[in-house]
């Protein structure tokens, strides 16, 4: 990112002058429309807990719920069978374009400034629920911008955070920053373990609920190194360049796993679990080296890809006072759509004037048939600016590029025979010309100052 760019100073600048506004910030949710809401959103009236759990660099393949049968992931499997999964969940390549694609509800295309950088003017999920009233907290990976107001800007009363004002090491022996104070640790603590333990106990405070927790887990991202439950996990290493193996990588999926479990039993042993909706999902492929099986597959590692492995994730949704169990859907999410999801559950109300991409998955959730969209969009560029490195629309068989190459990704999941325009069949031609009404309609839809902020790279 290039901090000195005028446009990046003209971000900063605006974002000083309005950091002066109320703590609802742009937001104009109604609390008597948000409770009337949260009425119709469950059965008995009462607004829902939300935690939504993104983990690093996991793809679709490493969880069993989704066919993976690389690694244990007994709690989310749980989760996954007494609630939803969707098979056809949508993420960006990269870390920062999908967390703030998950936070705004918008494509990149509309708002995506820089790698580790979020505008500050953006509207987000928890602004919308602090707005109606909830408790907010933020605990696991930042990445989104080091200025020590952006978290209670961007919406959390708390924060519990990994890569804000600076970047230590994330595992064995890190470094924190818990509510703005940087916090180092030497006595074999694990990061994760950490960030879950903040993320209880923010819960039992709030056990009275509504909450919003929002939990982008340090785990499964590189480097790859043991967890404490690992043979040769040792609490006196130091530093992320040590005891780094991709053989570990098992390991962290199974813990990661083994806290969200945790949290689950937690909210038990609260007696709040029927009351929390809780979503699960990846911010981008899994990382490079991880090779892992799903329904008789080999998937490589495929983060920072356009293909299916940079891209495809997990969903698992659980809500029991909601949700009958049991559901497998083929209908397509992607990462704009989960500000509108949980707004629909919690009955938070969303801004008339706030544009958003993303369509509620709630109904499908619920056990009903819902609005599911006929298409995913991508518009990616890791360092900004104005042009996109890779920009499409796919649907669940067919992939077009703005570049025009046409892929069945279905039965090509490398991407390596292009389909030409003149040998279409029917459904191919049907669904080209449908893709490419996708993209028409982003065609215009980054704005000059955006694109100006970035650096372009
Ligand atoms: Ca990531």
């Amino acid at each position: 990112m290039n901090e000195s760019s005028t446009g990046m100073k003209e971000l900063r600048r605006r974002a000083f002058l309005k950091a002066c506004a109320a703590a609802g910030l742009c937001v104009t949710a109604r609390p008597a429309r948000a409770a009337e809401g949260a009425a119709a959103a469950t059965a008995g009236g009462r607004r829902p807990n939300v935690i939504l759990i993104l983990a690093d660099d996991l793809g679709v393949e490493c969880i069993g719920a989704h066919g993976g049968t690389s690694y244990r992931t007994p709690a989310l499997d749980a989760l996954a069978a007494g609630g939803a999964r969707f098979d056809y969940a949508y993420a960006q390549p990269l870390c920062t374009p999908t967390r703030v694609q998950l936070m705004t509800g918008q494509y990149n295309v509309r708002n995506y400034v820089a790698f580790g950088v979020m505008d500050p003017d953006l509207t987000t999920f928890a602004q919308l629920f602090k707005a109606a009233g909830y408790a907010t907290c933020i605990a696991g990976k930042w990445q989104l911008g080091k200025d020590p107001g952006l978290p209670k800007r961007f919406g959390f009363d708390e924060a519990c955070l990994w890569q804000h004002l600076r970047r230590p090491p994330r595992y064995v022996n890190p470094g924190l920053e818990v509510n703005g104070e940087e916090k180092d640790y030497a006595n074999g603590e694990y990061g994760p373990d950490l960030v879950n333990d903040y993320a209880r106990d923010f819960i039992t405070r709030h056990r009275d609920g509504p909450f919003l927790l929002y939990y982008p887990m340090i785990l499964t991202h590189d480097p790859y190194q043991p967890t404490p439950d690992s043979p040769d996990w040792d609490p006196k290493a130091a530093g992320e360049g040590v005891n780094r193996d991709v053989k570990h990588f098992a390991d962290m999926v199974a813990y990661m796993d083994k806290l969200i479990g945790k949290l689950v039993a937690h909210l038990d042993e609260l007696g709040i679990r029927d009351h929390t909706l809780i979503l699960f999902t990846g911010d981008n492929g899994t990382g490079y080296g991880a090779k892992s099986e799903r329904n008789g597959r080999t998937v490589p590692g495929g983060k920072g890809q356009s293909i299916d492995s940079g891209i495809h994730v997990p969903l698992v949704v659980n809500w029991p006072a909601a949700c009958p169990g049991g559901i497998v859907s083929d209908d397509l999410v992607d990462t704009t759509d989960f500000l509108p999801t949980i707004c629909e559950a919690a009955g938070v109300d969303v801004p008339a004037g706030l544009t958003l991409d993303g369509r509620s998955f709630l109904p499908q959730v619920r056990g009903g048939k819902g609005d599911p969209r006929g298409w995913v969009y991508c518009w990616f560029s890791r360092g900004g600016g104005p042009k996109a490195q890779h920009e499409f629309a796919l649907d669940r068989r067919f992939k077009l590029y703005a570049n025009g190459r046409f892929y069945e990704w279905s039965a090509d999941l490398a991407e390596e025979r292009p389909l030409a325009e003149a040998d279409l069949s029917p459904d191919a031609a049907a669904a080209r010309a449908k893709l490419a009404g996708a993209l028409a309609k982003y065609a215009a839809a980054r704005p000059a100052r955006i694109a100006e902020a970035g650096a372009g790279e």
